[in-house]
C-alpha cells in the first residue's frame, strides 16, 4: 500500500480519542455510577457481543492483498463461524480514581495480523502512527481516521493506549517520489469497557457508559521522551509497576515522564542523571537513590 508520509515526527493535533476532561464537580448531573458495578455490567455486554459476533478471519488467512477487519453477526450464512470470543485475549487494567479507589477493568484484544516489528510495539507512553476506526457495540462508527496519523498514547483514552500496544508495527520503504510503502504491519481490534473509555462523559455519537471498540492498523511507532530529560518515558516508571503515570518523585503532580526535574531540586534530570558519563546513573552521596531522584545529593 502507498500512503503519503511526510515526516515521522509530525504529530497529529486532533483526535476524538483525547482524554475527556473530568467532570467530578458537576452538581446537577445524574449521580455518577459506581465504577466497579459498571465495569461488571460492561464486561457482560462485551462478552455478549464477542459471543454473538465474528470477523472475516478467512480473508486474513488467505490474504494476498490488504484486507480490513469486518465484523459480522453470528447469524444466517455466518451462523457457524467461530465467535470473536474464541480469538480474543483479555487483560485487566487497573485504574486509580480521583477518590482513591483502585478499579479493575477487563478489556479484550484480537490480533488479526501481527506486525513484523514485535520488539517495536509501543508502550503505553509512546507514539503510534496508525489508522483507526472507533465503533459502539451497535455497529455505529463514532470516529475514524482513514489516513494515517500520529497519536501520543499518553493523550488518548486509557483502553486505547493498552490496546494499541498489543499490535506490532511493520516495515516501510521510501519511494523516490517521497511516498512510503508500509508492509507487514499489525492489524487488530480491541474492545473496551466504558471505564477505559469515557465512562460517564457522553461525547458526540457516544452515550454515557458506552463500551467501545477500535480497529487499528499500526504502521510504525516512536519511543517517546516527553520531557527531553534523556530518559525514555517508559523508563521513568520508577516503581516498575508498568505504569509511568503514577510515578511523581517530587510530588508536584507532574509525573516523572513529563517532569524535566524529577526530584524538584532545581537541577534538571538531564544534568544530574549521569554527569560523569560512565553510563551509570550518578549517586553522589551513595544512599542508593540516584541523584536525579534525590533532592539531597550531598
Ligand atoms: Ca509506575
Ligand atoms: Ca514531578
Ligand atoms: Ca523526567
Ligand atoms: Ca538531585
Amino acid at each position: 500500500m502507498k500512503k503519503g508520509f511526510h515526516t515521522l515526527l509530525l504529530f497529529s493535533a486532533m483526535s476524538f480519542l483525547f482524554i475527556a476532561c473530568s467532570s467530578n464537580d458537576d452538581d446537577d448531573a445524574e449521580e455518577q455510577r459506581d465504577f466497579t458495578e459498571q465495569a461488571a455490567a460492561d464486561d457482560l455486554l462485551l462478552r455478549e457481543y464477542l459471543s454473538t459476533h465474528t470477523y472475516n478471519y478467512e480473508a486474513f488467512a488467505s490474504a494476498t492483498t490488504d484486507v480490513e477487519i469486518e465484523l459480522d453477526t453470528l447469524a444466517g450464512d455466518a451462523a457457524n463461524k467461530t465467535p470473536l470470543l474464541d480469538f480474543v485475549n483479555s487483560q485487566v487494567v487497573t485504574v486509580n480514581t480521583t477518590d482513591g479507589q483502585s478499579i479493575e477493568h477487563r478489556m479484550y484484544h484480537l490480533v488479526a495480523r501481527q506486525g513484523s516489528g514485535l520488539e517495536r510495539r509501543s508502550s503505553i507512553v509512546d507514539s503510534v502512527y496508525l489508522t483507526y476506526r472507533g465503533k459502539l457495540l451497535d455497529g455505529s462508527t463514532f470516529d475514524e481516521s482513514a489516513v494515517p496519523i500520529w497519536l501520543d498514547n499518553t493523550s488518548v483514552i486509557t483502553g486505547f493506549r493498552y490496546g494499541v500496544s498489543e499490535i506490532a508495527p511493520g516495515t516501510y520503504t521510501q519511494n523516490q517520489d517521497g511516498t512510503i510503502n508500509f508492509e507487514n504491519y499489525g492489524q487488530g481490534i480491541f474492545f473496551l469497557p466504558s471505564g477505559l473509555g469515557y465512562f460517564a462523559n457522553a461525547r458526540t455519537g457516544i452515550p454515557a457508559y458506552s463500551p467501545l471498540m477500535f480497529s487499528v492498523n499500526v504502521f510504525t511507532t516512536n519511543q517517546a521522551d516527553h520531557d527531553f530529560d534523556g530518559i525514555l518515558s517508559i523508563d521513568e516508571d520508577v516503581d516498575g509497576d508498568g505504569n509511568p503515570f503514577n510515578d511523581d518523585t517530587d510530588g508536584d503532580d507532574i509525573p516523572n515522564y513529563a517532569d524535566p526535574d524529577d526530584d524538584g531540586d532545581g537541577v534538571n534530570t538531564i544534568a544530574e542523571y549521569d554527569a560523569d558519563e560512565d553510563g551509570i546513573p550518578d549517586d553522589t552521596d551513595g544512599d542508593g537513590i540516584p541523584d536525579y531522584l534525590d533532592n539531597d545529593n550531598a
